[in-house]
């Protein structure tokens, strides 16, 4: 069982490293952005999910610098990457109403010297549930700063469409278990067709994830979904991995 003294000792002895997956625009095929994924690397267990810890360091608090450490590291690794590719970062709930944030945020950007329209943030749909008012200024600020936000996992948690009208998302990620079923099942292509027709018309990019198949990006290409993420172009992968991703025709 992992506990939080397990947690402390890894992020003192640098065990954390992020691994990026890319996402595609549907209509060219380019890459336009990696998403960030944290793995721990741990000297007897190997490499561990992020399932496995992250609701811990939740439940310490310790998300919190082990957020910033994933955006500090994004930020650092995207910088010397194209400048039309950018770099997607999972904030935690906590992380999200964290008083840090803003300067978390502030810190990575200033540290690296990318530009902030080429950060975006994923949140979840949970992150919106309580306290609207405080998420609300949160995300106003940061869309000045000039960085984008995602809604991340969508339709898998309190889905409301009053959301997309009450918060200023730039993007919609469509939950892969949409997608994994899209080829065999109506209600999902019925589904997708609804999410990427309403991000068409409030100007929202729609990205599907837990794309695995041609078949699958044939239907999202038809569709007019924006962009694809899954394990057709490529599993999340070390930075060091990010140039031969770039390159790969797909
Ligand atoms: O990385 P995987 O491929 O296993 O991701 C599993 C889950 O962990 C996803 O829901 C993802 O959003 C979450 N996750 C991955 N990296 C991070 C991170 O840096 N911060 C937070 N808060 N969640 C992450
Ligand atoms: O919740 P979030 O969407 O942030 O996390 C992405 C999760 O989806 C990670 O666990 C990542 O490893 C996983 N993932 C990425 N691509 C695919 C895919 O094509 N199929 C499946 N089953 N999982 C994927
Ligand atoms: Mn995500
Ligand atoms: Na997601």
């Amino acid at each position: 069982r992992l506990l939080e003294m397990d947690l402390r000792a890894a992020l003192q002895r640098d065990e954390f490293q992020v691994y990026y997956q890319p996402i595609r625009d549907v209509a060219s095929g380019r890459v336009v952005a990696f998403e960030a994924l944290l793995r721990w690397n741990h000297p007897q267990r190997g490499l561990i999910a992020p399932i496995n810890f992250i609701p811990l360091a939740e439940e310490t608090g310790l998300i919190v610098q082990l957020g910033e450490f994933v955006l500090r590291s994004a930020c650092t690794d995207a910088v010397t990457w194209p400048d039309d590719v950018d770099v997607a970062v999972n904030l935690s709930p906590v992380q999200f109403k964290s008083p840090n944030l803003i300067a978390s945020v502030t810190d990575a950007l200033a540290a690296s010297g990318i530009d902030a329209r080429r950060l975006e943030l994923e949140i979840t749909e949970s992150v919106l549930l309580q306290n609207s008012e405080a998420t609300l200024a949160t995300l106003h600020e940061l869309r000045a700063m000039g960085v984008r936000i995602s809604l991340d996992d969508f339709g898998t948690g309190y889905s409301s469409l009053s959301y997309l009208r009450s918060f200023p998302f730039d993007k919609i990620k469509i939950d892969r278990s949409f997608v994994s079923e899209l080829a065999t099942r109506e209600d999902s292509m019925a589904i997708i067709r609804a999410v990427t027709g309403l991000g068409r018309s409030l100007g929202i990019v729609t990205t599907a994830e837990g794309v695995e198949n041609d078949v699958q990006l044939e239907l999202l290409r038809r569709e007019g979904c924006t962009q694809a993420q899954g394990y057709l172009f490529s599993e999340p992968r070390p930075a060091s991995d990010v140039a031969m991703m770039l390159d790969r025709p797909r």
